[in-house]
């Protein structure tokens, strides 16, 4: 009859009440011998915890953040008598990763551990996935599916890497045609994979999520798209003479009129002029979908990463309701507090690091969208006018196009449109 066999935790070295960061196995599972069980990670080091004998798993008596000591007892396995030879893991771990040698007490009724001292730490050779925060088991599985540990989020304690994320990470990959996958593009070289710590201190911060799924669409975009980016200054002294007398006005209703108002309603206008820029390239490719309504999306820096909510009908809007719209969009971005909905429908972005500084950017496309609008900080400059230098507020712009559908003169031509309707204030109205 098979034998049922406690697995403890061995010999650790010094350490007590350490932390369990992955759980590799549940009840039912059949393990191999020498197959991790549990990762601990001490102060030092990740330590993967193997079984010394094949089985199925009857119960597992610990979970991710249990502490646990020496003896601690982590699963019950019907052992099938194969046995395990105990090499050390030669597992790379962003820590110094060690195997410690499995303790098996067997039968259940008499548990006797035997202590093990804790396997020498396994060489760490560069491979991918090295700069990821893992436990050693976590990037073997990896590395057995082919699976770069830098490109997948880990949900795990701390931003680590589970096994869920690993799967997650293949689903997806499979899903998406396999350009997702951790390996390089064809005719790429592998990502740069390095062990800063040798150069000095580190520390790993995770990405947050919105960085994630932003960086996620910003790769594809920048990869997918061929981008142009057109430059452009517009004049904007009587445009900024009038911001601030309105802004004046408003300041008493608590409406801040910054540029940005009026770049929307530009930007309406200019869209309107050149249909071609409010529209999307159908899932085929094949056709170009313009759409009839104006919706402009607003990049909005918050702590937590970029968020775009959308303003809806920019055209049928004035310079103070939209002035209105975008403190509220804003506000509500950074408080965490916008929906899926609110950043769905955009047909052009803007992104103004105009507060912020700069002269110029290269933006990436918002796709499906086919054009994104940069808007740097103004500045005075001297402009030729009439046989004299003029100070003039000028207004740096760049607005980068997909080339698939867009070519370079309309790019020109839409900059100009825009600057000239920035630039003189009759056109806002119209
Ligand atoms: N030139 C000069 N001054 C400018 C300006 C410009 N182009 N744009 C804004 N300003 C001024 C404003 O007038 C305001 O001045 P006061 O405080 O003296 O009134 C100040 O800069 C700050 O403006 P703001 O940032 O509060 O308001 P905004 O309407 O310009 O921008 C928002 C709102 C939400 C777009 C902005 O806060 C933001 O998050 N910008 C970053 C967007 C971003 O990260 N884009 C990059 C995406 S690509 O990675």
């Amino acid at each position: 009859m098979a034998e049922i066999k406690n697995v403890v935790v061995p010999d650790i070295g010094n350490f007590k009440d350490v932390a369990i960061i992955d759980v590799a196995v549940k009840a039912g599972d059949k393990v191999s011998a020498e197959q991790t069980l549990i990762s601990l990670e001490t102060d030092k080091a990740t330590v993967d915890v193997p079984t010394p004998f094949a089985g199925v798993v009857k119960e597992v008596k610990v979970k991710v953040g249990d502490k646990v000591s020496e003896g601690a007892l982590i699963v019950t396995i019907e052992a099938s008598g194969e046995a395990a030879t105990l090499a050390p893991s030669t597992a790379p771990a962003a820590a110094p990763a060690q195997t410690a040698t499995p303790v098996a007490t067997a039968p259940v009724a008499t548990p006797a551990p035997v202590a093990a001292p804790i396997a020498a730490a396994a060489p760490a050779p560069v491979s991918s996935g090295a700069s990821a925060h893992a436990s050693p088991s976590i990037r073997r599985f990896a590395r057995e599916l082919g699976v770069d540990l830098v490109k997948v989020g880990g949900s795990g304690e701390k931003g680590r890497v589970t096994k869920d994320d690993v799967q997650n990470f293949v689903k997806k990959s499979l899903a998406g045609g396999g350009a997702a996958t951790g390996g390089a593009l064809p005719g790429l070289l592998p990502w740069p994979d390095v062990d800063f710590a040798k150069f000095g201190a580190i520390e790993a911060k995770p990405l947050s999520r919105i960085k994630k799924i932003s960086g996620a669409n910003l790769h594809r975009n920048w990869v997918m798209i061929p981008h142009v980016t057109q430059f452009e200054e517009a004049d904007i002294s009587e445009m900024e003479a009038f911001r601030k007398e309105l802004g004046a006005e408003y300041a008493k209703q608590d409406i801040k009129i910054t540029p940005l108002a009026f770049m929307l309603k530009a930007c309406a206008i200019t869209l309107k002029h050149f249909p071609d820029f409010n529209a999307s390239l159908d899932a085929s490719g094949e056709n170009l979908i313009v759409k009839k309504y104006i919706h402009i999306g607003v990049a909005v820096d918050t702590p937590d990463g970029l968020m775009v909510p959308v303003i809806r009908d920019v055209d049928q809007k004035g310079i103070v309701q939209l002035a209105k719209e975008l403190g509220e969009v804003s506000a509500k971005a950074r408080e965490k507090k916008i929906t899926a909905a609110d950043m769905q429908g955009g047909c052009f972005t803007i992104s103004s690091l105009g507060g912020i500084g700069g002269t110029a950017f290269t933006p990436i496309i918002n796709a499906p969208e086919v054009a994104i609008l940069g808007v740097s900080r103004s500045s005075m400059k001297p402009v030729w006018k009439d046989g004299e230098f003029v100070p003039r507020l000028m207004l740096p712009l760049s607005l980068s196009y997909d080339h698939r559908v867009i070519d370079g003169a309309a790019g020109a031509r839409f900059t100009t449109y825009l600057a000239h309707v920035l630039s003189d204030m009759r056109r806002l109205a119209l």
